[in-house]
Order: C-alpha cells, then sequence, then structure tokens
C-alpha cells in the first residue's frame, strides 16, 4: 500500500475515500480537510477569537494542534469535572491538556468546578433525582453552560468543540430514531451567537473518530486513552456501534448519512429551530441573566444553588 501523494509506504488507508497516505501527507490532509470545513460553513476567520473546548482526549487536542498549525487565534478551556473515584480521569486529562498547552506555548484557561462551586460533576449530580446513578446529564448541562459564560466573559468570538463525524452521525441516529424535532433542528455544525449564547463551531463534524486518532497518534501527541467511567454503557456509544456495523458493511455510510441531514436541515427540513430560540429570548435567569425556559432560575442556578 502506497501513499497516494509520494509513492512512500502509507501508514493509514481512508477507505471511504479510497486513499492511502503516508505520515505526513496524512497530518497535511487532516489539516486541508478540517480548513474546508471552516471555509465551507464560514465558522470563523483568522482575525477572529476562538475558545477550544479541551478535554485531554484524542478529539480536543488533535483539533487545537490543527487550529494553532493553521494559524487560527486559539485558547483553551479546560473544565475539571472531578471525576476521580474508578480512575483519576479528571486529575490525569487536566495533566495532559496542561502538558499539550505548555508544550506549544498555547493559552489554556481551566476550571476546577468542585474548587469553585464547591462540588464535583458526580457530587452536584448524587442530590438529583437521576443524577445518582449516572452523571452525564448534569455533566452536559454544567459543561454547555461554563463554556458559554466564559467565551462570553472573555470577549470570544466563537467556541469551537471537537466533536467528530462518528459523535455527529450517533447523535443524529438517536434523534431520527426518536424523531426529536427540536434537537434536529439544531445539530448544525455552526450555530450563530444569539442572545445570551456565543457563535458554536465544530470544524471536526465530518473528520471520523478514526482519524483523529491517527493524527494525535503519528503527530506525537499525548493524550488521555482512558474514558469517562460514566460514558460505559451510553447510549450514544451503542448507536456508535450500530453505525460502525454500517459503516463496515458500507464505507462512507456515517459520511453520507450526516450529509444528508444537512442538506434536508438547509431545505428548511425542520423549522422548529427559530421558534424555540424564539420562546428562550422572552425569559432571564434572576441569578446570572441568562436566557431560560423556566421562570426565577435557569438549570445551572438551580443545580449549584441547592
Ligand atoms: S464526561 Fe460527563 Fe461525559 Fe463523563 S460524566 Fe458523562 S457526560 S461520560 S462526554
Ligand atoms: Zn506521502
Ligand atoms: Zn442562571
Amino acid at each position: 500500500m502506497k501513499c497516494k501523494k509520494c509513492d512512500q509506504k502509507a501508514v493509514i488507508n481512508l477507505q471511504h475515500h479510497n486513499i492511502s497516505f503516508c505520515k505526513e501527507h496524512f497530518l497535511e490532509w487532516m489539516r486541508v480537510q478540517t480548513e474546508r470545513v471552516i471555509q465551507k460553513f464560514h465558522m470563523f476567520t483568522k482575525e477572529e477569537r476562538l475558545l477550544v473546548a479541551v478535554s485531554g482526549g484524542k478529539d480536543s487536542l488533535s483539533l487545537w494542534d490543527i487550529l494553532w498549525q493553521l494559524g487560527y487565534q486559539a485558547d483553551g478551556l479546560y473544565l475539571d469535572l472531578g471525576i476521580n473515584d474508578f480512575n483519576n480521569y479528571s486529575s490525569d486529562s487536566a495533566e495532559f491538556t496542561r502538558r499539550f498547552a505548555e508544550e506549544r506555548g498555547l493559552q489554556l484557561t481551566s476550571m476546577d468546578i468542585k474548587a469553585q462551586y464547591g462540588e464535583s460533576i458526580p457530587e452536584m449530580a448524587a442530590r438529583t433525582k437521576r443524577g445518582h446513578t449516572k452523571p452525564c446529564s448534569q455533566c452536559g448541562l454544567v459543561k454547555r453552560y461554563l463554556l458559554n459564560k466564559l467565551a462570553l466573559d472573555g470577549r470570544y468570538d466563537a467556541i469551537v468543540t471537537a466533536h467528530n463525524l462518528d459523535d455527529e452521525a450517533a447523535f443524529l441516529f438517536a434523534n431520527v430514531t426518536h424523531w426529536s424535532l427540536d434537537y434536529l433542528g439544531r445539530q448544525y455544525p455552526l450555530l450563530p451567537a444569539t442572545t445570551g449564547f456565543a457563535r458554536k463551531a465544530k470544524p471536526f463534524c465530518q473528520i471520523y473518530e478514526r482519524e483523529s486518532a491517527a493524527y494525535a497518534i503519528l503527530s506525537g501527541i499525548n493524550y488521555i486513552y482512558t474514558e469517562c467511567p460514566y460514558s460505559d454503557g451510553s447510549k450514544q456509544l451503542r448507536n456508535k456501534r450500530y453505525l460502525n456495523m454500517m459503516e463496515d458493511e458500507q464505507p462512507g455510510f456515517k459520511t453520507q448519512f450526516y450529509l444528508g441531514y444537512l442538506r434536508a436541515l438547509k431545505a428548511g427540513a425542520f423549522p422548529q429551530q427559530q421558534e424555540s430560540a424564539a420562546k428562550l429570548e422572552e425569559k432571564r435567569c434572576a441569578k446570572c441573566g441568562q436566557p431560560t425556559q423556566s421562570d426565577g432560575l435557569c438549570t445551572f442556578c438551580r443545580l449549584v444553588n441547592k
């Protein structure tokens, strides 16, 4: 197997594109693909300031590295969730992220949630009805809220997350199987800024998980291999397995599934998007001033105030 570009021995074969690359040309291909997606969806420019959500894992560190190599002004934000019960997931991922930023001279903001709000994510979740077994919904809520708040406070032009094609396709699969029209109206790789919400972009939305892992390994990025202990047995992982079976049978399936959805969304298949955004802007949290659907406090303030 030879590299498509230089005839050297290939180190990776991209079945869905039917091409193979050597290390150097694969790393270059990843940067070109990412830049293409940024341009295609008019995500952001080199003059704008970006806040990248980093977890210490392969996707976020690969994306941060690529944005840096492409010349974007990308700072990192690491949220320490305080998940250290079964393994040292949070402490270790904080260390991988810190070292990555230090080696490249990149600006990293870290927030320790327990130090800031008095409780770790599992402790906060344990006080809620459903969160005592799995803290994922509270974790998602806190991460979304703080990422947005810190981006607005820091006057960043956009939030960048490393959701890859496997993540997006699995989320889409869940939304389609439940016909969650509200979510289906919002799963665009670029969400423009609205009152109280920063712009959000997903430049890896067309990059397979396998490709971002290969990028991290081949470019020598040290990332955390262990997953969060709470991700075990999640619906998202189960849906990824189903989609992997489809992809094995039919290389390129995930790309077709996701790009087909984006075409339908653009054609106006899910008009709920505007309606729910308008509803949200009517009310404000009494404590933090963020738009909220409920009266009084927003869901974040209710969770941390208990
Ligand atoms: S970090 Fe948080 Fe995930 Fe862990 S507790 Fe669940 S949501 S699984 S991306
Ligand atoms: Zn080559
Ligand atoms: Zn609030």
